[in-house]
């Protein structure tokens, strides 16, 4: 195996001369748990670490490696153990706002070819999240596929519903399957190609290392039966990039109970297209499609062309995207100023 089979493409490969340092290769972050890394490169998978320098040059959360990046690292002891000098610039990524009160982005993986969108058709199904993670995808440059799972658990007409549903408000690519039948599973495997990489997204429980699990064909990862409400309790731990042995890779996450989203401008704009391509139409070219006169959003809406749910849902998360936002940039203009505090009080001790 070479690195080129992990992914290391030409658009790294330009990169190449530049993150060479001496002494070090280059290797792809395979396992992320708590600030210990695993990498990966084409004789294998061993620990390793970041240097000081490293962690002293992070301005944000997002400068850290994640699961999927290319790296400059230098190994030691044999080749038991690394340290990893850089970081590659991201070809894509797959980022989110981190839980809780604190507004910063949270990467999930990073040089992803295809992000597998799942929800199960049975307890988890849910439309507007499916927005959340689309323009996720969107917003990173991914290219997003939805799996629907556990179709063996429910019956045909329900499952034409869903699927309906989606395809009445996206274009994405839609595959059920169920890990249990079978159904679905050749398609699924059809759309794994060598050396490219894949992420499974998607809430706890809905069953992403099965998925995984059945692909190997064996029982490598832990899975864990979902309670009677079908709430997951978070069986996987950490992000992890698994190499089939036809050659994808897969990365499996833990199960995300918020999809937050800062500032996906770009992202929301593809996702909910439909928006932009009205508001060419609305009187006022500021429109905020909310009570404006001649509002061709409200006017597709009164049409039913337009679905209420949908809209709401997009106002929803344009108004929280734009809040973040502006939070966001404010603490990093507070981190700055309180970055330069910090430099001007070590110099004056030094002078
Ligand atoms: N009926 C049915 N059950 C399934 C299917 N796929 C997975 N399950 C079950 O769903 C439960 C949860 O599956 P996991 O693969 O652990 O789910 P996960 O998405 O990895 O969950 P987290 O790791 O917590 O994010 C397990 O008991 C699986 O056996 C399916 O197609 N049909
Ligand atoms: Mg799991
Ligand atoms: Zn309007």
């Amino acid at each position: 195996m070479k690195i080129k089979d992990l992914g290391f493409d030409q658009w790294f490969e330009n990169y190449s001369t530049e993150f060479l340092q001496e002494g070090c290769g280059f290797a792809r972050i395979s396992a992320v748990n708590r600030g210990s890394y695993l990498i990966m490169n084409e004789s294998g998978e061993i620990p390793a670490e970041l240097t000081g320098k490293l962690l002293y040059q992070i301005e944000s959360s997002m400068d850290l490696p994640c699961v999927g990046d290319w790296v400059t690292a230098y190994n030691y002891n044999d080749d038991t153990a690394a340290i990893i000098h850089r970081v590659f610039p991201r070809k894509t990524f797959l980022r989110r706002k981190s839980a809780g009160e604190n507004v910063d982005y949270q990467m999930i993986a990073a040089n992803i070819d295809t992000a597998f969108i799942v929800q199960s058709c049975h307890f988890d199904f849910n439309p507007n999240r499916l927005d959340r993670y689309l323009i996720m995808a969107a917003d990173g440059h991914v290219e997003p596929i939805v799996l629907l799972t556990k179709t063996d658990l429910i019956p045909q007409d329900e499952l034409d519903q869903k699927l309906s549903i989606i395809s009445s408000v996206s274009k994405v690519s839609v595959l059920a399957l169920s890990s249990i039948t079978g159904i679905g599973f050749d398609e699924f495997e059809q759309m794994l190609s060598p050396g490219r990489t894949y992420c499974l997204l998607g809430s706890s429980g809905v069953g992403k290392t099965t998925l995984i699990n059945r692909l190997i064909g064996r029982e490598t990862f832990h899975t864990k039966a979902v309670s009677g409400t079908g709430e997951g309790t978070h069986t996987t731990s950490r992000r992890q990039l698994i190499v089939l042995s036809q050659g994808a890779m897969l990365i499996d996450t833990p199960g995300m109970r918020e999809v937050g989203i800062v500032g996906a401008g770009d992202g929301i704009n593809v996702e909910f297209e439909e928006f932009a391509a009205l508001s060419l139409h609305c009187r006022y070219a500021n429109c905020s499609h909310k009570h404006e006169p001649g509002c061709a959003v409200q006017a597709a809406i009164k049409s039913g062309d337009l679905s209420e749910d949908r809209y709401s849902n997009y106002l929803k998360i344009k108004k929280e995207s734009e809040f973040y936002e502006m939070s966001y940039l404010d603490k990093r203009k507070k981190d700055k100023a309180f970055g330069k505090f910090i430099k001007t009080v070590k110099k004056q001790m030094k002078d």
